[in-house]
């Protein structure tokens, strides 16, 4: 399909982690080494701790023309590319490639593997396959991609294939130090200070197995912060002992929607309760959104579809 297209139009999701913008990225530079024109966007710039990225600066929010092939890369439906959606129904083909457990089947081809860590590591297989170079910064994409969506090689996603491509990625001169540095410890004063508010504000049920907080349109004027800062925090509370189910459920202001970040550990399936809400994602980790109503009617349908996962799980 890339040979015989004229020029490429690369997407991903909105909110891009570092699984999207390393596999769209990636996936840009080798482009660049078949001689393919094309253009990269997203429904959102680099979060604060993806700037560092090599070629970030190739996203953009709307392309400059029209192209007659669609690649969207680490989505499993096609409204998660948000206002970039547009963009690739004007494509005469789409392709996508991705590892999440599809809901639906977009695109006239698919290169989907659902026991892949990351797409990034679908994507290096498909490029050791092409014979393309894995230059240093193709690496350090990829790597980046893997890294994250296995949570630093902790969660159960990580398998020994993520953990070889992570290897070979490093002989490549992937920049392993750097990313963990600029994607790990890079933390602005604002995200520190919406997880204390978020922790001041912590709740529990379920014999302490169900842990939620809220971030309202006043904790995000009052630190500074915004929806990017919002990164991991609902990691936090999924990290107590006794909890099986985390969810943070946030507004950064009152004009904008509700917005519900999921994350369980094994045996419970916090997608399937996105999906009663219109969202996706992964068994452990998921999300949705809330397009009316207010943050205390959001927060009492989700804590009461979790409570449902939580005991009949
Ligand atoms: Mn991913």
């Amino acid at each position: 399909m890339v040979e015989d297209s004229d020029s490429i139009l690369i997407g991903t999701h909105l909110n891009p982690d570092g699984d999207a913008l390393g596999s769209a990225l990636a996936l840009s530079l080798v482009l660049d080494q078949l001689g393919k024109p094309h253009e990269v966007v997203c429904n959102n710039l680099a979060p604060y701790n993806l700037e560092f990225l090599p070629c970030v600066d190739r996203v953009k929010l709307e392309p400059e023309r029209t192209h007659d092939l669609g690649i969207v890369v680490d989505l499993d439906a096609l409204h998660r590319l948000g206002r970039t959606q547009t963009f690739f129904e004007s494509c005469q083909r789409l392709a996508v490639i991705d590892h999440h457990i599809p809901h639906e089947q977009p695109g006239d081809l698919r290169i989907v593997d659902t026991t892949a860590s990351a797409t990034c590591l679908i994507l290096y297989r498909l490029f050791v396959a092409l014979g393309v170079e894995i230059t240093p910064d193709v690496a350090t994409l990829l790597l980046t991609g893997i890294v994250t969506d296995t949570g630093s090689f902790k969660y159960q996603n990580t398998t020994p294939d993520a953990l070889h491509a992570a290897a070979q990625l490093l002989e490549c001169h992937a920049d392993l130090g750097r990313l963990s540095e600029e994607v790990y410890q890079r933390k602005p004063l604002a995200s520190m200070r919406l997880l204390g508010r978020c922790l001041d504000r912590l709740r529990l049920d379920v014999k302490d197995q169900l842990a939620w907080s809220l971030l309202t349109a006043e904790d995000f004027s009052r630190t500074g912060g915004s929806e990017t800062h919002t990164e991991g925090i609902v990691n936090e509370l999924l990290s107590i002992n006794t909890v099986k189910i985390a969810a943070l459920i946030r507004q950064p202001s009152a004009d904008k929607v509700i917005r519900a970040s999921l994350r369980s550990r094994e045996g419970y399936d916090v997608a399937e309760v996105s999906r009663l809400f219109g969202g996706g994602g992964h068994r452990n980790a998921a999300g949705c959104t809330f397009e009316s109503g207010s943050i205390e009617e959001a927060e009492e349908q989700l804590v009461k579809a979790l409570r449902t996962c939580l005991e009949s799980s």
